[in-house]
């Protein structure tokens, strides 16, 4: 594990963009304990992108990035929407596939890399609005889980079509009125993530993004446990501050407010049996590993 899957070929250095330079430079791959920590010094996702000043997508993608346990053998496989803005900026390898075809896709592709590579951990993650998630996209994300697929599905909800201009998703809360939905939503949020434990998912959470641990930390559980287990399953409110008329400050204190107790966000993670079982594993393993790093420390 080490950069040199991004290493740039020394004819090219000179005319490489400083962006991709720096990002050689400094890129945290193949570090064990990389985070979100890291971020500021890393360069996972090049500053450079086109969502909206202040978007919560943004947010997230950074924190994502950089929690990744596995970035230089990951493949993230995408859709269109305001997330296919920031793909093309980020130094991961990633597919966009057709709307609403991800979790298709990333079926195949998982498949494909374990015949290819028998002998090496290859991670396959799934990124994508709600509207391909539990719209257009549902029979294909919900087949994948039927399935037990081995990669993580990430659906950043912000509870509408946005880069359309404000369509009604399956998970607008019932009653909202979008600028493309002007009647208002007439049924309740789809409650995807009951729906993704009812499909066989090992891990599943339901949270915002405004706190960076949680998100590093429900990132690896995910990963880790696609990885050995079966398919997992993250719902991460990114508001989208536009449509909710918010300015782009206001998109960390929407999500705060909307992970209270009782609103639709509240902090909800569902562990199957062998999941726990293998998160207990992993955090002894990690203990240990720290505490021989510890002990060597205090005898140089
Ligand atoms: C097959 C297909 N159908 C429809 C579209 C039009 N389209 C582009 S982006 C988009 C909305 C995406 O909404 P969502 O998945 O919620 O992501 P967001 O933009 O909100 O992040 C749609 C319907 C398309 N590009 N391809
Ligand atoms: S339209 Fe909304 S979701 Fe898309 S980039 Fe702008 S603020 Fe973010």
């Amino acid at each position: 594990m080490s950069k040199e899957k991004i290493k740039i070929s020394e004819a090219l250095y000179d005319i490489m963009p400083s962006d991709y330079q720096d990002l050689v430079k400094s890129a945290t791959y193949g570090k064990e304990d990389r985070g979100w920590k890291d971020i500021g010094n890393n360069k996972e996702l090049i500053e450079q992108h086109s969502l909206c000043a202040g978007c919560p997508e943004s947010m997230a993608f950074r924190y994502i990035l950089a929690s990744l346990p596995n970035p230089e053998d990951t493949v993230m496989v995408g859709s269109t929407g305001c997330t296919s803005l920031v793909f093309p900026m980020v130094a991961v390898h990633n597919i966009h596939s057709l709307f609403g075809n991800q979790n298709a896709i990333a079926s195949g592709l998982k498949r494909a890399l374990s015949v290819r590579f028998p002998d090496r951990t290859k991670d396959v993650v799934v990124l994508a609005g709600d509207g391909a998630t539990v719209d257009i996209g549902l029979d294909m994300t919900l087949q994948a889980w039927f399935r037990q697929e081995k990669f993580t599905t990430i659906c950043f909800d912000n509870e509408l079509y946005a880069n359309t201009g404000g369509q009604e998703s399956g998970l607008m809360q019932k009653g909202f009125v979008a600028k493309m939905a002007p009647v208002g939503k007439l049924f309740d949020k789809v409650r995807l993530p009951e729906i993704a434990r009812e499909s066989g998912c090992h891990y599943v959470v339901n949270c915002t993004v405004s706190k960076p641990s949680l998100v590093e930390k429900v990132i690896r559980n995910a990963v880790h446990i696609a990885r050995e287990i079966g398919p997992t399953y993250l719902q991460l409110y990114t508001p989208c501050i536009l449509e909710i008329g918010k300015n782009s400050m206001e998109g960390l204190q929407e999500m705060r407010d909307s992970e209270k107790p009782t609103e639709r966000f509240a902090y909800k993670e569902y562990v199957s049996e062998p999941a726990k079982q293998l998160l207990a594993e992993l955090a002894a393993k990690d203990k240990e590993r720290k505490a021989a790093a510890k002990q060597l420390a205090g005898k140089a």
